[in-house]
């Protein structure tokens, strides 16, 4: 069960318009201002939320640098196309192509504090603005033999690294199950810690997906294709016995090169005794067991 806490309708609402002032017009330390009383959706654990500054400054986004503090310093010299377009299409009865002022309008803004853990070792916990991945999924109706939605980032080769640099193919691509991407947890961000999304966390527009390991949670998305087979993604092509398709926080699965036993949460121990604790199957979020009942998932990780 989802544990929404008391939102009133006319708070959403309040918060909402807010954030969309917010995204269209006001500079950046007015929006925080703005978002700051901001009611949160979700909150399962109720764990310490960790600090903007590490979520900000310590990113995985190979597009921008393969060390995790390359894409703050290099991320913000980019300039996301406006208005920026997603194009969504494949195995739908009518493609379209929304711009991010559009799906923002779709569904009311909630923040929803999700624990984060990277394939590496680390976890962080993040309070993300944005509505759940499903609102636009329903924008175009699936055809009967879609059972796979894949998404596509940016490229843009005058700024951001060339894949032999990255040393991963690029665009950078991700897919879910199309179950998996209609779960209520599965999270479309456009903002953090109420404001909108930085470059280096993948302005304008990306997933969350809370229980799968974080490489799993595509940035600035350009393209969303409904299909009819398992897609290619970046991470299980790069390595395919490293990286499977699901990617389902496990630790019962070990990855070859770092422990998924346990994690570092980011901020809150020292550094000669650094916060380690178990990781924990889905990365706690156990309602989303049933939809991989059946399946062996140390074979299909
Ligand atoms: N396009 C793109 N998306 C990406 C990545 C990337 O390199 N490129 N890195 C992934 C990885 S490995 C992680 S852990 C998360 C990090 O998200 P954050 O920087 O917002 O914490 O983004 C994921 N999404
Ligand atoms: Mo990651």
């Amino acid at each position: 069960m989802l544990n929404y806490s008391a939102v009133t309708p006319k708070e959403i609402y309040l918060n909402r318009r807010r954030f969309l002032a917010m995204a269209l017009a006001l500079p950046a330390s007015a929006a925080a201002a703005t978002l700051s009383g901001a009611k949160t959706a979700y909150n399962a654990g109720g764990e310490k939320v960790t600090s903007q500054k590490i979520v900000t400054s310590y990113n995985n986004y190979y597009e921008f640098g393969t060390g995790k503090d390359e894409p703050v310093v290099n991320a913000p010299k980019w300039k996301p196309a406006s208005p920026w377009t997603l194009r969504i299409e494949g195995e739908v009865a009518q493609p379209k192509t929304l711009d991010v002022d559009r799906i923002l309008k779709l569904a009311p803004l909630e923040e929803r504090i999700y624990r984060h853990r990277c394939v590496e070792g680390w976890s962080i916990v993040v309070p993300w603005i944005g509505m759940p991945l499903s609102t636009l999924l329903k924008q175009v109706q699936p055809t009967g033999k879609a059972k796979f939605v894949a998404f596509e980032s940016v490229y843009d080769p005058n700024i951001m690294l060339s894949p032999r640099k990255a040393g991963i193919a690029f665009p950078y691509v991700e897919g879910l199950r199309l179950d998996e991407a209609m779960h209520p947890l599965a999270l479309l961000a456009v903002g953090l810690y109420g404001e909108t999304l930085p470059n280096q966390n993948g302005a304008p527009i990306r997933l969350v997906i809370p229980w799968k390991y974080g490489f799993k949670s595509i940035k600035s998305i350009v393209r969303i294709r409904f299909l009819e087979k398992q897609p290619p993604t970046t991470w299980s092509t790069s390595w395919p016995a490293a990286y499977g398709f699901y990617s389902n926080v496990n630790p019962n699965h070990e990855h070859p090169r770092f422990s998924q036993r346990d994690e570092e949460r980011l901020g809150e121990g020292t550094l000669l005794r650094p916060k380690v604790i178990p990781t924990r199957m889905f990365n706690g979020y156990e309602e989303v067991a049933k939809l991989y009942a059946g399946m062996n998932l140390d074979r299909d990780y």
